[in-house]
């Protein structure tokens, strides 16, 4: 009866302020290009409509640009109709955004900025609960009990978090009632928000962003594929991949570990994928300090695989022996500023940021040493 793809969370033109500038281009590009991958699949699946359930936009004022370029995408798209509701980023109250988007909108895009039944096709309605503003404080998608549809099938599309399921991608607090796609006799809840893809009930979805924005989720981000049959039969659900930037948040924990470097390379993801990924690592344990300088390296030497790579060093410990500061002399000048080094740095009775300092001090000195 129909066939649609349901996507939610795009923020086109998120601006990924704490990255490097070559960095943060790449990762708006990526969020741009998911509307060309979306049109693919929806053309791959003969899905009919496209439904993205609000955050299509990342910001209530986004440049002119973002809008246009979107929409134009959408507009060469024109085998599938592309339906936009408002969320809590781009709010049914961004009144100057969705007057730019309703005037520039090509005939196969469709806004939904009232909470109206619409019709999808002549089988099937459509019931949006917009955002009205940053963070509405009421469900959204009570009306939908009520609506009246004549006998077509009924599909919602909603954002928001799920009372007792999950937290909001925001912090904001929980609203939708987690069955509400029973109570109001859908057939298919689409919800936005969470941005990782999350099952709330039997047709209850969260879509996830089909492109990650950051650590939280690990899945690999996707959109769903929904096909109705009939009135009453189940929505059949299948996740397609659509993510092409891998945030990998790994820990490297050295506590106990013979060979850090090797364990190091064991970790990291395979080299034609590194381009793509951030990867934020966090080492922890205790290592010599000859460990840590050959990992330093190791790291440095990996490092421009990336297309953003960053290592916490604060949760690592160094562990000192005699043996390690032959490695920088065996008698003379530098031996004794590393002798006191390492004393201080494993000293109690001094402060955790003198310790700090001369732990650092003294890896340096190592770095200098094996360097040469
Ligand atoms: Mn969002």
């Amino acid at each position: 009866m129909i066939k649609f793809i349901h996507s939610s969370d795009l923020h086109l033109g998120k601006a990924f302020g704490l990255f490097p500038r070559d960095v943060q281009v790449r990762l708006r590009q990526a969020r741009a290009d998911v509307l060309p991958r979306l049109a693919a699949l929806a053309k791959d699946h003969a899905a009919s409509h496209i439904l993205l359930a609000g955050d299509t936009f990342d910001q209530t004022t986004p440049a002119p640009s973002v809008i246009r370029q979107a929409l134009n995408m959408m507009r060469v798209a024109d085998h599938v109709t592309w339906v936009l509701m408002p969320g809590n980023h781009d709010h049914a109250n961004a009144t100057e955004l969705w007057r730019q988007a309703a005037q520039d909108a090509p005939p196969n895009v469709v806004l939904q900025l009232k909470p109206e039944p619409y019709v999808l096709t002549a089988n099937v309605t459509l019931l949006p609960a917009p955002s009205t503003e940053r963070n509405p404080g009421r469900d959204l998608t009570e009306w939908f009990d009520s609506a009246a549809t004549s006998e077509t099938l009924r599909v919602g599309l909603a954002h928001g978090s799920v009372t007792d399921f999950n937290a909001s991608e925001d912090g904001a607090s929980s609203i939708i009632a987690p069955d509400r796609a029973r109570r109001a006799g859908l057939s298919y809840l689409g919800l936005g928000d969470w941005h990782g893809q999350l099952q709330i009930g039997p047709e209850t979805w969260y879509s996830g962003a089909p492109e990650a924005d950051g650590f939280k989720h690990a899945q690999t981000p996707s959109v769903l594929l929904v096909e109705i049959a009939g009135k009453t039969a189940p929505a059949i659900v299948t996740s397609l991949p659509t993510g092409t930037i891998n945030w990998q948040r790994a820990t490297l924990d050295l506590t106990g570990v013979a060979d850090c470097s090797a364990m190091h390379k064991a970790m990291l993801p395979p080299l034609p994928d590194r381009a793509m990924t951030l990867f934020d690592l966090l080492i922890t344990g205790r290592v010599g300090p000859l460990a840590r300088v050959a990992l330093e390296q190791a790291i440095a030497k990996v490092k421009p695989d990336f297309l953003w790579h960053r290592t916490d060093w604060t949760g690592l410990g160094l562990v000192h022996d005699t043996a390690d500061l032959d490695a920088i002399d065996r008698q003379g000048a530098l031996r004794a500023t590393a002798e006191v080094l390492a004393n201080e740095s494993a000293d109690d009775t001094l402060s955790p940021e003198a310790r700090k300092t001369a732990q650092a001090a003294l890896s340096h000195l190592f770095s200098f040493a094996l360097e040469e």
